[in-house]
């Protein structure tokens, strides 16, 4: 195992991936810094961070990855696919756009590159925004639809990011458990697959 992954019980990979200035790099930095900025830094292909988090007594190493919304980053959002455990999907509640983006696009980019079992996680950003397009129920009904987690936040005040985090790392461990000689006389319950596939 890769030294730097010694003390930790487990290491899971997450991409987020929506439109440009949903707040990707946004949540991932108050997420991880308890910080925000409010001005835009468009991402330039990937960025990678790291935080590590205790699931029920489980040390966890999250490897989060921020693509770029830009068609033209394409290729290093593809790259970002391969071997994550979870997908951060992201839309804004006031643009409209991001959100049918969600439906007509990025679900389908989610189908032909993720791994069968990934883990998905909708986010509808920037709640603290007045001028809302789309209706938390929306972003609800879609996610039910398709057996993803559903979180709406704001990177800006800290709202629900931390628990939108929490919540997928936990369904990970739940999906992937970590083998153990207890576990081995308990097989695990059926895995719960998202159903885009
Ligand atoms: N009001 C508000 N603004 C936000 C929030 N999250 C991000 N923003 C702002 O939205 C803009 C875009 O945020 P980013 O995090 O850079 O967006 P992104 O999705 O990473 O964009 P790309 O890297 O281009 O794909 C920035 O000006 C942020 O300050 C939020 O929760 N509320
Ligand atoms: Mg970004």
């Amino acid at each position: 195992m890769d030294p730097q992954q010694e003390n930790f019980d487990q290491s899971v990979k997450i991409l987020l991936i929506g439109d440009v200035c949903v707040g990707k790099t946004q949540l991932i930095y108050r997420y991880c810094e308890n910080k925000f900025l409010n001005t835009y830094l468009s991402t330039i292909g990937v960025n990678y961070n790291e935080k590590s988090i205790d699931i029920e007594g489980k040390k966890i190493l999250m490897k989060i990855w921020d693509s770029s919304g830009q068609e033209r980053f394409k290729q290093y959002t593809l790259s970002g696919y391969k071997g994550a455990s979870a997908i951060i999907l992201v839309y804004s509640i006031n643009d409209r756009g991001s959100f049918n983006n969600v439906i007509t696009f990025w679900t389908n980019q989610i189908k032909q590159y993720a791994s069968e079992n990934v883990c998905i996680l909708l986010i509808g950003n920037k709640i603290d925004e007045s001028n809302r397009q789309v209706a938390r129920d929306e972003g609800d009904a879609f996610a039910r639809q398709f057996g993803f987690l559903f979180y709406e936040t704001s990177a800006k005040e800290g709202t629900n990011v931390t628990d939108a985090f929490y919540a997928i790392v936990k369904q990970i461990t739940e999906k992937q458990p970590i083998p153990s000689a207890e576990k081995q006389h308990n097989p695990p319950a059926e895995k719960k697959q998202c159903n885009i596939f």
